[in-house]
């Protein structure tokens, strides 16, 4: 049985006696701590990545066109968990974070199409060592803003040292034209010095309308599965 994730008081050997005032001894703990969960979330990342290259290698060999054409990971940055955690009005604990926040290690896999999506995505919920947590149809439902993707939270086992770890990841797998949009569209939205109008917007939400239309239509020319996407 793993344990779910949770990080050990550590304890900072600092003497009793010493100069350190109490307040620079939390913050070295919680330090140790954030460095602690970071690298248990690198680890996570590390296991799906190496499942998901698995998967891309097998179908190499067994098919004639790969459903997986790209991966990529992150860490979520100190600054980005610390706007989520204020924007969700949670208190800046580690216990916070760890029940709230399920995107520290994101993982992102890009497909060339549409059916090859819920693919991979049932590919790797099928794994023993995963369990399917959440998932986010983002391309049956987008969002308003016209952003499409599929984004499953998972826990995935982790083997220590002394013990094994439930770890959540997210998982981002989308199309590579959905892909472009959301790059695109994500540069924009942090450009500084510019701002967002409405008529932006709605510009943005016809170039992605324009991408799932051809995300469909390619899908046509491919006919490979025909997979129901409500019940992969
Ligand atoms: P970063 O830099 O990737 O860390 P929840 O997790 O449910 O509390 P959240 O975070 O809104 O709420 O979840 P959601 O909607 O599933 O979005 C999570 C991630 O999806 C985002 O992470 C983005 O990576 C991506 N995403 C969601 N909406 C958009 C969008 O409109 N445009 C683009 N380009 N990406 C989007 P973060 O935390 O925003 O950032």
């Amino acid at each position: 049985m793993s344990e779910k994730i949770s990080v050990e008081k550590t304890v900072i050997s600092v003497e009793q006696d010493s100069f350190m005032p109490p307040k620079a001894r939390d913050y070295l703990d919680m330090d140790r701590q954030y460095r602690q969960l970071m690298y248990i979330h690198e680890a996570a990342i590390q296991e799906v990545v190496s499942r998901l290259n698995i998967l891309k290698g097998e179908f190499q060999f067994s098919n004639d066109r790969n459903p997986i054409s790209g991966i990529s990971s992150r860490i979520k940055s100190k600054e980005s968990i610390i706007y989520k955690m204020e924007k969700k009005g949670l208190p800046m604990t580690v216990s916070a974070l760890l029940g709230n926040i399920h995107d520290i290690a994101g993982v992102r896999v890009i497909c060339p199409f549409i059916e090859d999506v819920y693919y991979v995505a049932r590919m790797l919920a099928r794994q023993k060592s995963i369990e399917l947590l959440e998932v986010k149809d983002y391309i049956r439902e987008p969002k308003a803003n016209g952003y499409r993707s599929l984004h499953l939270i998972i826990h995935i086992n982790v083997d220590f040292a002394e013990r094994s770890m439930s770890v959540p990841v997210e998982i981002q797998i989308r199309t590579t034209a959905m892909d472009f949009w959301a790059g695109a569209e994500h540069q924009l939205r942090y450009k500084k010095e510019r701002e967002f109008t409405a008529e932006d917007e709605e510009k943005l939400k016809h170039c992605a309308d324009l991408m799932a239309q051809a995300d469909e239509e390619m899908q046509e020319i491919c006919g490979d599965f025909n997979l129901d996407r409500d019940s992969w």
